[in-house]
């Protein structure tokens, strides 16, 4: 057995609580090189009335690793254990706090410790999210339901977008849209930035109390909001804490005062006068942009000014959380008061962090619920669109992501394949639709929350920002009514069977070299295989005999034949870029 590869630490995702008589245990191994992991836990202050063992199993794998998981639930609320581990060559070694033992271990002291699970310490995401299905709409551009309201100089809708022009989208239109939402399936919306703002992305604000008048006023988006709950649509407005925009009456008042502003602390001016010198700004800003002056969040007038904005769209207009804008450059201490301010207003509420990259230090209970999953994207990407990763690299990279994050994390994660800030899928996809429905289908069957880009469903294609921010398509004769139908079933699936929405996954085939797919979701209930072929020659599928005897009463396929007595599928034969969704209940 490899000791090297061995790792375990009690805390974050390797021992956590997961509801308020559950602690998850977790240790790493390397891949195909342990036969089995026995969890040896009990009550140290009871030991032996209390010592138990519990199997564990392997929840994922990367290219490196097997990542062990089980569930126990100690009586008393405090849990020590260690680790038997067995290896493939039959070697027994135990693993405890000190170090490795090749002797059973008889004290417990030297156990790892998990000391108290305290229920104000449980870490619980809305449990809304997760059978949620977000909807992402950038309001400037999605429809335009009240031209009175059109800013000077807006364009004929459906024009090409640049980074500073208008085509006078606003929240009417939302309204007067919502059924194509329903229809489609959503539950969801995840509005960018509609406050007072210069600019079509509002993402630079003026003042963060007043819907932008070429959106509407307060009390239409109270409608929109009264309205999307009656629909059993929640909404999510972003929340641009990291900086304010040049236009802010606080940094209006630095521009014109200096160090004398009685504001001076509200940003982070590095030199005064302020201003721009080779490029740069004199004070710290979003990127290098000066019209985006950053905010210090330690300074308590600051901190309390964004507490109450943050509690205000909850309490009097019934938003039901926020995307948190440039997340991980504001500092950590705030974002613990946020989340005490926001789950105080509504404990339902959603908390989403936007980072890009590694984010176990947001998700750990004390700040955000979720984080924009662009890991998954990427893996995704890399498989479905670009080609570049095959079944056996894609599987890894999903595998090593599930193991990254406590399950209740995996179970809210804001699974989208593009945004506002990239290329549009179908774009990414090399305007390849069958690609691109492969990708989705991978979202729609794939645990945590996934979030469809405004107009990607209808086929709209589009480069990265501004490119990505055209109209919405509206003329049902210039939609791609197929791929809609694609996504309506797709997301019907997904509601039908709440194992496309839990975490039990597992790969049954995933080969280096292939682009041939497979993989199952299941739950006490459920049990589905999906059989993805991302690639353009016919491919073949002879599942196993675990999965071969069953019989399937569902499916959603494209492309398939399949072979055996009756319902069952001895092998499924796909044609280039074919699926099949088989389901059993
Ligand atoms: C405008 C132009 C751009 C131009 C930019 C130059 O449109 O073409 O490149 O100016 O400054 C908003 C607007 C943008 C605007 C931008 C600046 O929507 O149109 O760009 O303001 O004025 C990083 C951040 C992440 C950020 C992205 C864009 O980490 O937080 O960059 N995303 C949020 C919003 C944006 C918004 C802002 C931030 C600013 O979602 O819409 O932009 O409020 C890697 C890096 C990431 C990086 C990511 C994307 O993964 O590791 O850190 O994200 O690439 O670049």
């Amino acid at each position: 057995m490899l000791k090297e590869a061995i790792y375990h630490r009690p805390k974050q995702n390797w021992a956590f609580a997961y509801n308020q008589d559950t602690v998850f245990l977790r240790i790493r191994t390397k891949r195909d090189d342990v036969q089995s992991v026995e969890a040896i836990h009990g009550d140290k202050y009871d030991w032996d009335k209390t010592a138990a063992t519990a199997a564990m199993h392997i929840l994922s794998s990367d290219a490196l690793f097997d990542y062990w998981e089980a569930a126990v639930k100690p009586p008393f609320r405090r849990l020590r254990y260690a680790f038997k581990l067995t290896g493939a060559d039959g070697e027994i070694i135990y693993l405890t706090e000190h170090a490795f033992e090749t002797e059973a271990p008889a004290d417990p002291m030297a156990f790892f410790d998990y000391p108290y699970l305290n229920p104000i310490d449980l870490f619980q995401p809305p449990a809304w999210v997760k059978d949620a299905v977000f909807y992402q709409i950038f309001p400037e551009r999605f429809a335009n339901g009240d031209p009175s309201l059109n800013p000077e100089g807006t364009e004929a809708w459906g024009g090409e977008p640049t980074p500073t022009n208008f085509f006078g989208g606003d929240l009417q239109g939302v309204i007067d849209h919502l059924d194509h939402l329903t229809d489609l399936g959503i539950n969801a919306i995840y509005f960018t930035p509609v406050f007072l703002a210069p600019t079509n992305h509002k993402y630079d604000t003026t003042d963060y109390m007043q819907v932008d008048p070429a959106f509407g006023t307060n009390e239409l988006l109270k409608q929109l909001v009264d309205d999307c709950h009656a629909r059993g649509v929640r909404v999510l407005l972003d929340a641009v804490f990291n900086h304010a925009g040049r236009t802010f009456p606080p940094f209006v008042d630095v521009l014109a005062n200096g160090a004398s502003s009685r504001y001076a602390d509200w940003f982070h001016v590095r030199e005064w006068p302020i201003g721009v010198q080779d490029g740069i700004p004199t004070y710290e800003t979003f990127s290098f942009a000066p019209t985006m002056p950053k905010l210090n969040t330690e300074n308590a007038e600051v901190k309390q000014y964004l507490l109450d904005v943050a509690k205000y769209w909850i309490e009097e207009i019934g938003i039901d959380g926020w995307r948190l804008d440039v997340a991980n450059e504001v500092d950590h201490a705030f974002w613990r008061e946020f989340r005490q301010t926001v789950k105080r207003a509504n404990p339902d509420a959603y908390i989403l962090g936007e980072i890009w990259h590694d984010s176990l230090m947001w998700l750990q209970g004390d700040q955000f619920d979720a984080v924009m999953n662009y890991p998954f994207t990427n893996a995704v990407l890399d498989f479905f669109a670009y080609g570049k990763k095959d079944a056996k690299q894609f599987a890894d990279a999903i595998g090593r992501q599930l193991a990254e994050y406590p399950q209740q994390v995996t179970e809210v994660a804001f699974n989208l394949l593009d945004s506002h800030d990239t290329p549009r899928l179908l774009t990414l996809c090399g305007d390849e639709e069958r690609r691109m429905r492969l990708a989705a289908l991978f979202q729609l069957t794939y645990p945590g929350t996934p979030c469809i880009y405004y107009g990607d469903e209808v086929g709209m294609n589009g480069e990265g920002d501004p490119g990505c921010r055209q109209c919405m398509v509206w003329d049902p004769y210039k939609q791609n009514q197929s791929l809609l139908s694609f996504y309506k079933n797709a997301l019907s699936l997904r509601s039908r069977y709440a194992a496309l929405r839990g975490v039990g996954l597992q790969f049954v085939n995933a080969q280096h070299g292939s682009h041939l797919l497979a993989y199952e979701r299941f739950d006490d209930n459920d049990r589905l295989l999906i059989v993805i072929n991302a690639s353009d020659q016919a491919l073949t599928y002879a599942p196993p005999a675990s999965i071969s005897q069953l019989h399937w009463s569902d499916q959603l396929s494209s492309g398939m034949t399949m072979s055996g007595a009756g319902t069952n599928a001895c092998s499924i034969s796909l044609e280039p870029f074919g699926f099949a969704v088989l389901a059993q209940r």
